[in-house]
């Protein structure tokens, strides 16, 4: 089950459009809000328009704030290098771990995936990262381990965010084993070639391109193998709305919006919606990983 790409670079979302994106998003959900446009535009699409809390979601990198501009303006406080990742619990060489250690017994290779943020929005990234799997098999996962905690750093003096209780700190997130150890599942250091910026997650995040886009934690500071399914933070924050596993899902919709289609940056404001594939179009990949499981309630 290794992994085939289905991508190229020509499905890449130019980079200006990556890195202006916010801008794009914030503009096309405050047209989708008044006037005429939003009209024709809902009446298409038959949804009903952003809310303000989805359009403060866009800034999605809370630990820097939740205001639209403040990943971009405050990350640049978030010191990456010395770096290093404690990993622990049912695993046979617990450590706290260099970055560079960690780099330096993985393959580091690009990745084009889609990447599916929860408020709809679809983009397509070439990652730079290694496989998830080169750093478990490393550290030797034991064989009561069923799942893998992750934790975010939480250093108030570096993070303006962190002072405001609007989730609980350190952001945490989970994923079973097999879906960690899922060749897809990648760690990314890089992106479009370069250094990960730090609002993006610098110097190391995950990236689970089947789930919507808040299970692919930044600026990851802790790995735990553990027997008991982990706390994840949008689970706890709000229950009813983000699921454990939080798979890319047209067919199960978020309490308060479609799932069913995306909107893609790059294509347009109004030629840019497209429906919403199945595990974001990883199907043939990963859907031996749920046989047996009802995807409504396991959401
Ligand atoms: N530590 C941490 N990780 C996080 C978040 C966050 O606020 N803090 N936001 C999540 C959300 S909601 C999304 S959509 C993705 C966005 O990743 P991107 O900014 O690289 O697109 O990061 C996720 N990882
Ligand atoms: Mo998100």
């Amino acid at each position: 089950m290794g992994f085939k790409p289905d991508l190229t670079r020509r499905d890449v979302t130019p980079k200006a459009m990556f890195l202006n994106r916010r801008q794009i998003m914030a503009g096309a959900a405050g047209l989708s809000l008044t006037g005429l446009i939003g009209r024709q535009a809902r009446a298409q699409d038959a949804l009903e328009p952003n809310s303000m809390e989805e359009i403060a979601g866009y800034n999605n990198f809370y630990e820097f704030g939740t205001g639209k501009e403040d990943p971009a303006k405050y990350a640049h406080m978030l010191t990456t290098s010395p770096w290093s990742i404690e990993v622990g619990g049912m695993v046979d060489k617990p450590g706290n771990y260099s970055l560079d250690d960690i780099l330096s017994g993985v393959d580091i290779e690009e990745r084009i995936y889609r990447f599916r943020c929860v408020e709809a929005w679809s983009m397509v990234i070439p990652w730079n990262g290694f496989e998830l799997n080169q750093l478990l098999d490393q550290v030797g996962v034991q064989s009561r381990a069923k799942y893998v905690a992750f934790e975010t750093a939480y250093r108030p003096d570096e993070m303006p965010g962190v002072r405001f209780p609007v989730v609980e700190w350190p952001y945490v997130e989970g994923l079973r084993l097999d879906e960690a150890m899922h060749p897809l599942t990648i760690m990314a250091t890089g992106i479009y070639g370069e250094t990960i910026p730090n609002q993006n997650g610098a110097p190391i995040r995950l990236v689970v391109p089947w789930k919507y886009g808040f299970k692919s934690i930044k600026s990851i500071v802790k790995i735990t193998l553990t027997d008991q399914e982990p706390p994840t933070t949008w689970n706890k924050a709000n229950p009813r709305e983000y699921g454990f596993y939080s798979n890319v899902n047209p067919n199960v919709d978020h309490p308060r919006w479609s799932q069913a289609t995306e909107r893609v940056i790059g294509g347009g404001i109004f030629a840019a919606r497209k429906e919403t594939q199945m595990f974001n179009g990883y199907e043939e990949q990963v859907a031996s990983l749920y046989d047996g499981m009802d995807l409504s309630e396991n959401f």
